[in-house]
């Protein structure tokens, strides 16, 4: 069972008429480029968005013809529907309207904005089933906790999405704790 062309192109239509000039139509699809925290961003720049997915065996293809501007993929695994990649896109891109909660603190400082992961964090109590929180975070050193928190990010980066590391700005520290890591290995 396939969607057809004509309800869905009538449908884009009477929503873009009321819409932004450039207004983004997104497909989610299979065959579309792998969204991003860029891509989320670039998208959070428009006052509205469309958002179309597929289900059954997809659409018409004559819709990504007549009104799609830009095909977005979450990923490379089968679904039986489009719709949590468009709750996926628009959960991402929500979070960088002002004011929203979990939204970036203003000029973007946040953890992935830089591409690095994030180290781990801790609440009480201090010891759970022999698992103690680092002593570090106990002393309250705010500069020491942020610097030991970078340095345990960045090598889950490297442990877990050294991919990652391609495109990330590193200081000349990181660039060191990143040797360190090298050094760690057996
Ligand atoms: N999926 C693959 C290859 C062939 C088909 C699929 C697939 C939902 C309508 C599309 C899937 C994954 C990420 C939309 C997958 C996404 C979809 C997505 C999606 C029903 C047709 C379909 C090679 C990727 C495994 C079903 C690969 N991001 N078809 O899942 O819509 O946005």
């Amino acid at each position: 069972m396939l969607i057809q062309v004509g309800p869905v192109v009538s449908a884009v239509e009477s929503v873009l008429a009321e819409a932004q000039p450039g207004t983004p139509v997104l497909l989610m699809s299979p065959q579309g480029r792998v969204f991003s925290h860029q891509i989320a961003k670039d998208l959070a720049g428009h006052e509205h968005i469309v958002i179309l997915c597929g289900r059954y065996e997809g659409i018409d293809d004559r819709v990504r013809q007549l009104v799609v501007t830009d095909e977005i993929s979450i990923g490379d695994y089968v679904l039986t529907g489009g719709e949590l990649p468009a709750m996926v896109v628009i959960d991402a891109v929500i979070r960088h309207i002002p004011g929203v909660l979990g939204a970036p603190g203003g000029a973007d400082v946040e953890s992935h904005a830089d591409g690095i992961l994030e180290g781990p964090h801790y609440t009480r109590p201090v010891e759970f089933r022999g698992l103690t929180v680092p002593q570090v975070l106990q002393e309250g050193d705010h500069a020491e906790i942020v610097r030991w928190r970078r340095k345990e990010g960045l090598r889950r980066t490297w442990e877990n999405r050294p991919d990652l590391l391609m495109k990330a700005d590193l200081t000349e520290e990181e660039r060191y704790w990143l040797a360190e890591f090298v050094g760690e290995e057996s």
